[in-house]
């Protein structure tokens, strides 16, 4: 089938739940945290895109200058029918893949799928003008909540690109992995993106830019939690950390309250108390290397058949097989 259409695989009101257990779990943990994966709505996802063209955030260009290299040789080994791509964003770097693949003349579907509704509406209609005869299958979905592969034409090529696996903590990594090695066929192929350990400088930079866009987009989710869930956070009263974790390999971003105070969330009948100086963890970005890449594909059942990296090292793009 060609052109585009929404599947919401979870209920009208599943983010609306999701959000307020997040917020009930994690804001009542010590130390405070929240999942990055609510950054994410329209003002979120805009900010992201402005954080891709900043000099600092490296890895967006990294990736790209890897896929423009080895696209015709991803589409090659694929032969990819079937193109899903996890937390597809605004499918900028797919362009590179869906050519390719077009190219090669095997592509019938693509199957964005994301938590962002304005971002799949916005990139499926775009592609829809841009690659006629191409179906644009996009998939309103929550991957950390359970794998969704459509079941069509094989081959299927599974891209989950931007370093968003270093997203997920340790143990759902390995769960999420997991879940992909179940559901592969013989026939189909992971194409993972990850950003590599680099110099601290040059990382931290990277989550704490000049501009102070990454500082907009990590506060942004105050905004989220006043919206969905009626709470009273001055975003003003917090501020933008970015640090590196040398033993986890992982760099996390924090809001820091600038004073005692006291946010009211109404909805979950919740008073929560910051003082001064403390930390509300709200994402963590782990950074990888070819080992750790190879070792935890092969914990979850499949094999790193090919690693690319652009020139500088700086990001790696991997191409496993069940
Ligand atoms: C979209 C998850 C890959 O971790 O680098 C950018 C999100 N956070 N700046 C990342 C992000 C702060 C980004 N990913």
């Amino acid at each position: 089938m060609t052109g585009y259409d929404l599947t919401r695989l979870l209920p009208a009101d599943h983010f609306h739940h999701a959000l307020r257990h997040d917020v009930q779990n994690g804001l009542t943990a010590s130390p405070k945290w929240l999942p990055p994966k609510w950054f994410y709505d329209a003002r979120g996802s805009e900010l992201f895109e402005e954080i891709t063209r900043l000099p600092e955030y490296y890895p967006t260009r990294a990736e790209r200058s890897i896929l423009v290299a080895r696209a015709p040789e991803i589409a090659e080994v694929s032969r990819a029918r079937t193109l899903v791509e996890l937390g597809s964003g605004s499918s900028e770097k797919t362009r590179l893949l869906l050519d390719a693949l077009r190219g090669l003349g095997t592509l019938d579907s693509y199957v964005p799928v994301d938590v962002s509704e304005s971002a799949l509406e916005a990139a499926g209609r775009a592609l829809t003008e841009d690659y006629p005869g191409l179906g644009v299958h996009a998939v309103l979905a929550d991957f950390t909540h359970g794998l969704h592969l459509p079941d069509g034409d094989g081959p299927r090529l599974l891209a989950f690109l931007g370093g968003t696996l270093g997203n997920l903590l340790p143990a759902e990594r390995a769960r999420f992995l997991a879940g992909i090695g179940e559901r592969l066929r013989p026939d189909d192929a992971l194409l993972l993106g990850t950003d590599l350990v680099k110099d601290t400088g040059v990382l931290v930079a990277a989550y704490d830019d000049a501009a102070g866009v990454t500082a907009e987009f990590n506060l942004n989710v105050l905004n989220v939690l006043n919206r969905e869930l009626s709470a009273d956070f001055d975003p003003a009263q917090f501020e933008h950390v970015a640090l590196w974790d040398a033993e986890q390999e992982w760099i996390e971003m924090r809001l820091r309250s600038r004073r005692d105070q006291t946010v009211k969330i109404p909805e979950l009948d919740l008073p929560l108390h910051f003082a001064e100086g403390e930390e509300l963890r709200t994402e963590v970005s782990a950074k990888f290397r070819r080992e750790r890449v190879a070792t935890e594909l092969a914990a979850a059942g499949m094999r790193l058949a090919e690693w690319w990296t652009d020139e500088q090292g700086r990001f790696g793009l991997s191409l496993a097989r069940p």
